[in-house]
C-alpha cells in the first residue's frame, strides 16, 4: 500500500521594504507555493518593527496546503530569499524579500533552525493582520489590538503596483 500523504495547510509571512516590493511578494508567493493549492491575504502597508529606521514594508499572508516536509518549505523560503537577490546588511532592517514560517497546523517544531510557531508572531499587527483574514478563528480583535505596528490594507496582490 503507498505511505499515505498527509496534507496540512502552512503560514508564511512574505515582507518586503525595498525596490518592487509588489514584484518580490508575487515572485515569493510563486516560489514558496509553486504548484499548491495556495491563498494570499490582502496587501497590507505596515509600520517597520523591530527598531531599525526604514521605509515601510508590504506584506502578506500565504497559506499553503502541502505535504512537504518541513525541511523542504525552508529550502523552498530560502531559494525564494536567494532569488530576490536579498541583501541582508542589518538583523530586522531594509530586505527585497522576507519569507517566515509561522504556523501550521497540527504540529509543532524545535528545531533551533525552524522553531514554529515562530516565537514573535502574536506581537506583529503585520502578520496577524493578514493572518486573520485566512484563519480568524486563530486571532481575536483583542489579538490584533494589543500587537505593535500601524498597518493598512492597500488592495489585492493582484492589483498593487
Ligand atoms: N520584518 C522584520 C522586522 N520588522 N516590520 C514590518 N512591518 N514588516 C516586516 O516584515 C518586518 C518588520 C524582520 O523580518
Ligand atoms: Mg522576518
Ligand atoms: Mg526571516
Amino acid at each position: 500500500m503507498p505511505a499515505k500523504t498527509i496534507l496540512r495547510r502552512v503560514y508564511f509571512s512574505l515582507g518586503s521594504n525595498l525596490g518592487d516590493r509588489a514584484r518580490y511578494l508575487r515572485d515569493g508567493v510563486r516560489d514558496v507555493a509553486r504548484d499548491e493549492p495556495h491563498r494570499v491575504s490582502r496587501v497590507y502597508l505596515t509600520e517597520p518593527v523591530g527598531g531599525v529606521s526604514q521605509d515601510d514594508f508590504w506584506n502578506v499572508v500565504l497559506e499553503v496546503t502541502t505535504s512537504a516536509p518541513p525541511k523542504e518549505l525552508l529550502n523552498r523560503l530560502r531559494a525564494a530569499e536567494a532569488r530576490a537577490e536579498r541583501l541582508r546588511e542589518v538583523r530586522w532592517g531594509p530586505r527585497t524579500l522576507d519569507v517566515d514560517l509561522v504556523r501550521w497546523e497540527d504540529e509543532d517544531s524545535e528545531d533551533p533552525e525552524l522553531t514554529v510557531p515562530h516565537p514573535r508572531y502574536r506581537e506583529r499587527r503585520f502578520v496577524l493582520a493578514p493572518l486573520r483574514e485566512l484563519r480568524p478563528e486563530w486571532v481575536s480583535d483583542e489579538d490584533v489590538e494589543r500587537a505593535e505596528g500601524e498597518v493598512h490594507i492597500l488592495g489585492t496582490l493582484e492589483d498593487v503596483q
